[in-house]
């Protein structure tokens, strides 16, 4: 059976799920919020790479599909079943391409009655959200309802910078691979002027990839607002949230 054939039975045969990664307040240490993560298997039960099947879904068109989905069930399971104050969903270019995701988005709420202001869409910086008005159209509309607008994987691209200027991000997430080289100087200040670049363009920052109690605590020391990471928190299924909330009370 063919990826895309996994992909266009999975939803009707139960084999998608979302895991949940916590995000904290860097200086308080409260779980903020959490991103969802979407998880496939193939019938047999082993896992398909999300590296792997979400190109696919993008290129098969399922990924609309899949995407409401993701929304609708990140805010039945993770705010409303878990209380968590805040979820995000990765959103990829390719689910405005056809119209209607943001009235998708604005049922899902109304139906479930959450403020819009607890939903973000992280969106991968990149070409297509400026140059393809049906991206650039989603994403005000999406700001329009309140959702919150999250800028992914910062510092990955070749369109990052100008992305910041053409568009009111909430907050901007810094790739990880920047936390990585800051374990050298060169690559700390690197890290620092970016966290000064994002801070002054005005969005929040985060900062992913924190794997050492060190990072953590030289994140916080450099004011970083919002941290995600394995020593943090992995990506977990909602019922493991629900017992790492609970035992964080
Ligand atoms: O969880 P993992 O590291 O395997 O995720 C790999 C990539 O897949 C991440 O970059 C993430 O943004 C993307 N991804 C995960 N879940 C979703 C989803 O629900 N929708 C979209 N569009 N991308 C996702
Ligand atoms: O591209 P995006 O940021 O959406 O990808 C999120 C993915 O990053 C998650 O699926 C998760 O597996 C991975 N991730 C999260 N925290 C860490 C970390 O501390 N170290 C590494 N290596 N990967 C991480
Ligand atoms: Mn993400
Ligand atoms: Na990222």
């Amino acid at each position: 059976e063919s990826v895309a054939d996994l992909v266009r039975t999975a939803l009707a045969q139960d084999r998608v799920s979302l895991v949940y990664q916590p995000i904290l307040d860097a200086r308080t240490g409260a779980v903020v919020a959490a991103e969802a993560l979407m998880r496939l298997t193939a019938p047999g039960g082993e896992p398909v790479s999300p590296a792997v099947f979400i190109p696919v879904a993008e290129r098969t068109g399922a990924i609309v599909e899949l995407g409401k989905w993701a929304v609708r069930t990140a805010c039945r399971e993770a705010l409303i079943g878990a209380g968590l104050p805040r979820v995000s969903v990765n959103v990829s270019a390719a689910q405005f391409r056809v119209p209607g995701f943001a009235l998708a988005v604005a049922g899902i709420l109304a139906e479930t009655g959450i403020p819009a202001s607890r939903l973000a869409v992280e969106v991968t910086e990149g070409h297509e959200i400026e140059t393809q008005a049906a991206v650039m159209q989603g994403l005000a509309e999406m700001r329009e309802l309140g959702v919150k607008l999250w800028l992914d994987d910062f510092g990955t691209g070749f369109a990052g910078l100008s992305c910041l200027r053409s568009l009111p991000f909430d907050l901007v997430k810094i790739d990880r691979s920047f936390l990585e080289a800051a374990a050298a100087p060169q690559g700390l200040r690197m890290l620092e002027d970016i966290i000064g670049l994002v801070r002054n363009a005005g969005p929040a920052t985060l900062v992913e990839g924190v794997e050492t109690e060190e990072q953590r605590a030289m994140l916080a020391a450099r004011r970083v607002d919002k941290l995600q990471g394995f020593r943090l928190g992995r990506p977990m299924p909602i019922a493991a949230l629900k017992g790492f909330l609970r035992g964080r009370e």
